[in-house]
């Protein structure tokens, strides 16, 4: 190793002083100036100031992207979840425009809208209009999941959508990323509210809201108690183990889902227990059927 460092020092000095001397050639022809120490000096501060002017240009161009993703982000909103091609999309035009006005390809990147007119039920049963409700459409592809998480911090209220028609087959992802919200820090500390809309429940072929419910508790339970078993960290020094452990306890109380080890998971429980409201309800986006979301985000939403 100290034989490779000497090796790569060297040739550095040789590289640097080939640069200074071509530099010299370079200022004789131009300048006629004739010294090694001044195109020694020339190379230094010309380097400095080069790599100067690229972290400004850095600087400026990340900050100007950063602060205007803030600027969106910091904004509260009801957030549209789920798997991919289960009518997310189509759920957000309905709400926003009221009609199918594009047709949907798979999401690459979350959408919004900030100006969103919805009518709904409040929690006594009247019909309230609210304006300007903010809506965050995010991508379904496991890919693409980090971004939709990223959606996490800005929710006031999740709605998180299904396929009825598809649901028998694709029950595994679906569970395993309804039970990831459920026992994130963010949605149990801040007890976001979230509505399950079975979507696309005009089709013959889909399942009925409360058979999707049932299955889903199944799904959720046998994930609560494989999640449990999961080995720890590794720790080399002791300050790690303890840090190990103070992670692996609060990730086993939230993965608990409020509830105690001998118990079976249902979402009732868990809302009783964690204060975090979940509700289930049908939804057909293409057939702009989603009152039941409007009255979710009337009574929860933002
Ligand atoms: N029959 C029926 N089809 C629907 C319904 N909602 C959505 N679809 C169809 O389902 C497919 C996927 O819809 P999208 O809204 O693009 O799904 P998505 O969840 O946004 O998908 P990703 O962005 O890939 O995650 C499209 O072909 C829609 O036409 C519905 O209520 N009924
Ligand atoms: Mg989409």
């Amino acid at each position: 190793d100290t034989m490779n460092v000497t090796v790569i020092a060297g040739d550095i000095r040789t590289i640097y002083n080939e640069t200074i001397f071509a530099a010299r050639d370079v200022l004789i022809d131009a300048f006629g100036v004739d010294d090694v120490n001044a195109a020694q000096l020339f190379v230094v501060v010309g380097t400095i100031l080069a790599l100067y002017a690229l972290a400004l240009l850095h600087a400026c161009l990340t900050r100007g992207r950063r602060s205007r993703k803030d600027a969106n982000t910091r904004k509260p909103a009801t957030v549209i979840m789920g798997c991919r091609d289960s009518g997310k999309t189509c759920m957000f035009q309905a709400l926003k425009y009221k009609e199918q006005r594009f047709a949907t390809v798979t999401s690459m990147a979350p959408g919004e809208a900030a100006d969103v007119v919805v009518e709904g039920k409040n929690a006594r049963g009247t019909p309230v209009t609210r304006t300007n409700c903010r809506i965050v459409d995010t991508p379904g592809h496991g890919k693409l999941r980090r971004d939709a998480m990223g959606e996490l911090s800005r929710a006031a209220a999740l709605v998180f959508v299904v396929d009825s028609s598809t649901f028998t087959t694709e029950k595994k992802d679906v569970a395993a990323y309804l039970f990831n919200l459920l026992s994130s820090e963010l949605v149990q500390r801040r007890r976001i509210p979230i509505f399950i809309a079975c979507n696309k429940t005009e089709k013959l072929t889909s399942h009925p809201p409360d058979f999707i419910r049932k299955r889903l508790e199944k799904e959720i339970d046998s994930l609560r108690a494989a999640k449990r078993a999961e080995l720890p960290d590794i720790a080399i020094t002791k300050a790690q183990k303890r840090a190990n452990e103070i992670a692996a306890k609060k990730n086993a109380k939230l993965r608990a889902l409020g509830q105690r080890p001998g118990e079976t998971f249902t979402f009732e429980a868990f809302s009783k227990s964690t204060k975090v409201p979940v509700s289930v309800g049908r939804t057909s986006a293409t057939k702009l059927d989603v009152a039941a979301a409007c009255d979710f985000i009337i009574q929860r939403g933002a």
